[in-house]
């Protein structure tokens, strides 16, 4: 029978790394010759990437009530995990996501306050008891990612929002790290060469226990 393959989700604020912590895990991966795809949420696949638009951007004189908000971020999850993750896994293909259903807990949960009962209940719904076998979470001070990501350009609309609701964000995140053995807290105030050797490091040894 096939083994089937591991979901690996990168996590964290804005400017925290992921996109150079992604690169990492790829590279381990490629050593090893394990076969993988890389997705991102919201988005991943036509549908969800659609959703992914309206999230991020919003329409003309038109608000995103909270509430829809967090049901088109399950949307897109359910369409991504029902037709791209679960087959992927079911193949042996391994997924490395770029955020997945923690930051759901942290955003809508924690930063928005709509607390974890809601979110749970949503969760079920759109996918049940689907989880990542390992979280990376790139812990980083909000007011420091933040001061990166408005380096790099323009920020969308959930970026737009003040400090307070980013510190909610990372007080979730951290409470989940406390709570779950399967995700890994990352200090991403480190340079980008040490965050990148740590992931190497957490990843190897994840590889060779299997
Ligand atoms: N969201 C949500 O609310 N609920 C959900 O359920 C989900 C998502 C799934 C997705 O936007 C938005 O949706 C996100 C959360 C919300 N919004 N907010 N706010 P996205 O996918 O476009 O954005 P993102 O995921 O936040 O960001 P990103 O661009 O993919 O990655 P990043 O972690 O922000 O970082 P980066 O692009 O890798 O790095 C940012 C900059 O910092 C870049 O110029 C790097 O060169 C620099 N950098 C990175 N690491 C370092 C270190 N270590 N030192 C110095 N500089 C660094």
């Amino acid at each position: 029978m096939m083994t089937p393959g591991k979901f690996i989700v990168i996590e964290g604020l804005e400017g925290a790394g992921k996109s150079s912590a992604v690169s990492a895990i790829k590279t381990v991966l490629n050593h090893r010759d394990i076969p993988f795809i890389s997705t991102r949420e919201p988005g991943g696949t036509p549908i969800a990437e659609a959703l992914r638009d309206i999230v991020k951007q919003g329409m003309a004189n038109e608000h995103v009530c909270d509430s829809t908000e967090l049901l088109l971020m399950y949307a897109a999850r359910a369409q991504l995990v029902e037709t791209l993750i679960r087959p992927a896994l079911a193949n042996g293909t391994w997924v490395i996501g770029d955020r997945h259903d923690l930051s759901s807990l942290a955003y809508q949960g924690g930063g928005r306050e709509l607390g974890m009962a809601k979110l749970k209940a949503i969760k079920q719904i759109a996918i049940g008891d689907f989880e990542p076998d390992l979280t990376l979470y790139l812990d980083i001070e909000p007011s420091l990612g933040l001061s990166r990501a408005r380096q790099r350009g323009e920020l969308d609309r959930i970026e737009q929002q003040d400090l307070n609701f980013f510190e909610r964000t990372r007080e979730v995140y951290l409470q989940q790290v406390a709570e779950k053995e399967s995700i890994m807290l990352i200090d991403a105030s480190q340079n980008m060469a040490q965050v990148a050797a740590s992931i190497t490091a957490i990843l190897i040894q994840y590889v060779d226990n299997i």
